[in-house]
């Protein structure tokens, strides 16, 4: 195998934690910060010890300016710490700032793939699986940075929306089915705009005890589908990611 092929190494923090780094890469618009936002308003109600850091960087439009940047935790050993953090980084994804975004991906140990269903963006989701392949592809291939690819925007009329048999279509015009082997069960579709106004409805009803447990948190039960499939492959890497890190341990 390839050195630039193989598994990044996780890192420890100050206080012996294992950190990870899970990077939502995609063109600029296909929502990758409005997934990263779901992800910390969830783990904000389900599980809030377990948010440390939100940040957004955006320009006065909204646009992400370098990242955006969570990191989260899992679970808590004996001495009140997790047994994991996460960090979820978005790319910026405007043309002008490949270099960040190059940046922002080192040392990833996981990736989702954000592609924007709108028929119309075509162009701006292929250059961007073209970068990610010119920076990637030979990690993807091996299996050393394991992805996930996040078709967003599936509450768009189906005649404005690519499908996911499609998304086969936009792989391999550019360039990367040989190295995105694995990606028609990777392809997780979404709508990140369901997901949000699901988690609204959700808080806005009058009566929260039967949502909530007795310290307050959300019972997963009451977890949206909507919003379970756009945390889904966040919970998948790490799971993946937890198996590397163990053979490393080994
Ligand atoms: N219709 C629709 N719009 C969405 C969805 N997700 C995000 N958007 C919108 O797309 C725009 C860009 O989203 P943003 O998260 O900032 O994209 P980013 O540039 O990839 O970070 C915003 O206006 C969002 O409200 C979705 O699932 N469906
Ligand atoms: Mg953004």
């Amino acid at each position: 195998m390839q050195a630039d092929a193989s598994f990044e190494v996780i890192k420890r923090d100050h206080q012996g934690v294992p950190v990870v780094k899970i990077v939502f890469w995609g063109p600029t618009l296909a929502g990758k910060t409005t997934a990263l936002t779901i992800t910390k308003v969830l783990k904000s109600l389900e599980d809030p010890e377990n948010v440390y850091k939100f940040l957004k960087l955006e320009d006065p439009t909204g646009r992400t300016l370098f990242f955006d940047q969570g990191i989260f935790g899992i679970g808590k050993t004996t001495a009140g710490l997790p047994i994991l953090k996460y960090h979820l980084f978005t790319v910026p994804g405007q043309e002008r700032h490949a270099g960040q975004r190059k940046v922002v991906l080192r040392g990833a140990h996981g990736l989702i793939v954000v592609v924007d269903s709108e028929k119309s963006r075509w162009e701006e989701n292929k250059n961007s699986l073209i970068e990610i392949n010119h920076l990637a592809g030979d990690k993807l291939a091996s299996g050393a940075l394991p992805y996930f690819i996040m078709l967003n925007k599936m509450d768009l009329p189906i005649e404005s929306r690519i499908s996911s048999i499609e998304v086969g279509k936009l792989l391999s015009e550019s360039g990367t089915t040989a190295n995105l082997r694995d990606a028609a069960v990777r392809i997780i579709e979404v709508s990140c705009l369901d997901a949000r106004d699901d988690l609204k409805n959700l808080l806005s009803k009058g009566n929260r005890t039967e949502i909530v447990d007795n310290s307050g948190k959300l019972k997963k039960e009451f977890r949206p589908q909507s919003v379970n499939r756009v945390i889904k492959p966040v919970e998948s890497l790490i799971r993946e990611i937890i198996i590397q890190m163990m053979k490393q341990q080994q």
